[in-house]
């Protein structure tokens, strides 16, 4: 892979973060979008999270990919002649596709799509030095927007773990999923892993880990505002808040502050009162029938459904049909 093979096609660029983060700031719930936690050391924290015992999607989804990938071979089989070609959504670090490569034994190639150029570029040379014969093209993008690949006659599996769906919103879940289906065209598929709902103690220490490291990965936003946008926010005045809202079903992380300040970015002030909070993100869990609902109203049509035996995590199978 040559740096001239990476494709970055819109890298978010300053003014683009600046932008939301003044927005974000100046509404009554002060608010950051979470995409903004995936610099380069937001994403090794990500990684750290999914070592963590408490963190369970990682693990559950993980071990599930195995058993996934066996049915999946025996799916495919005679309904990919010309082999699959594999595109991967918001693509981090890669450890999840690899179980799919070595069971599928027919992907010709795999298109990475990711936000992070550093951590994307890495994590494709790794992958490059383990499946020689793969042809491997890492994407910089912003996968929440609509994305055109280089077309060819292999059939399309697109493919999303991690619940990331859930960071969503259910609208732009729904505009995710429209836009993957336009991306990979016409009945391709796509593999999707969602966390489910579950009893609140399980969700809150999943976001509430001992070590801290989920309020480290949360308060690296400040530190890369203060970094790129000349911010001047201190970490240590503000707390990791993270909870289960039950009525709208999701995790809520918001990082509140410690006492009354003022913090300048770019120039502007914003002011802060005591214990009042920037919502950093959302979490959505899903119930099976509450998120086939969602991919048939975005145009995509369940196939299977696979759940692990404690039913803490799901992945789907779906084809596009619009
Ligand atoms: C990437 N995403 C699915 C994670 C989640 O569980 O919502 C991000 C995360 N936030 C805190 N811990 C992990």
């Amino acid at each position: 892979m040559h740096k001239a093979a990476v494709q970055n096609l819109d890298r978010p660029q300053d003014d683009e973060f600046l932008a939301d983060v003044l927005y974000g700031l100046s509404q009554t719930q002060k608010q950051l979008p979470p995409k903004y936690f995936y610099d380069q050391k937001g994403s090794e924290y990500f990684d750290e999270i999914c070592e963590l015992s408490e963190y369970y999607p990682y693990r559950t989804e993980l071990t599930m990919l195995r058993d996934v990938a066996r049915d999946l071979g025996n799916h495919f089989a005679g309904l990919a002649p010309q082999g699959l070609e594999i595109v991967e959504f918001g693509a981090g670090s890669l450890r999840k596709v690899g179980a799919l490569l070595t069971s599928l034994g027919n992907v010709r190639s795999f298109t990475a799509i990711d936000i992070s150029e550093e951590h994307l570029i890495n994590s494709c040379r790794l992958l490059e030095s383990q499946y020689r014969e793969l042809s491997i093209h890492p994407c910089v993008h912003d996968f929440t927007k609509p994305l055109t690949i280089h077309t060819s006659d292999r059939t399309r599996l697109g493919f999303f773990p991690g619940s990331t769906i859930g960071n969503f919103n259910p609208g732009e879940a729904s505009e995710f999923l429209h836009n993957a289906g336009a991306t990979l065209g016409t009945n391709s598929y796509l593999l999707i892993g969602v966390d489910t709902k579950k009893p609140e103690p399980i969700l809150r220490q999943a976001y509430n880990d001992n070590k801290g490291i989920t309020a480290k990965f949360n308060k690296n936003v400040l530190e890369r505002i203060n970094r790129e946008l000349d911010g001047n926010f201190n970490p240590i005045h503000f707390a990791h808040h993270a909870f289960y809202n039950e009525p709208e079903g999701r995790i809520e992380m918001h990082l509140r502050s410690l006492k009354e300040q003022t913090i300048k970015i770019a120039g502007h002030n914003f002011e802060f009162h005591r214990g009042e909070s920037i919502h950093t993100e959302n979490s959505y869990k899903y119930s099976p029938d509450e998120f086939t609902s969602l991919a048939q109203e975005s145009g995509w049509s369940k196939q299977h459904l696979w759940l692990d035996s404690d039913e803490l995590f799901a992945v789907y199978l779906l084809q596009y049909v619009h």
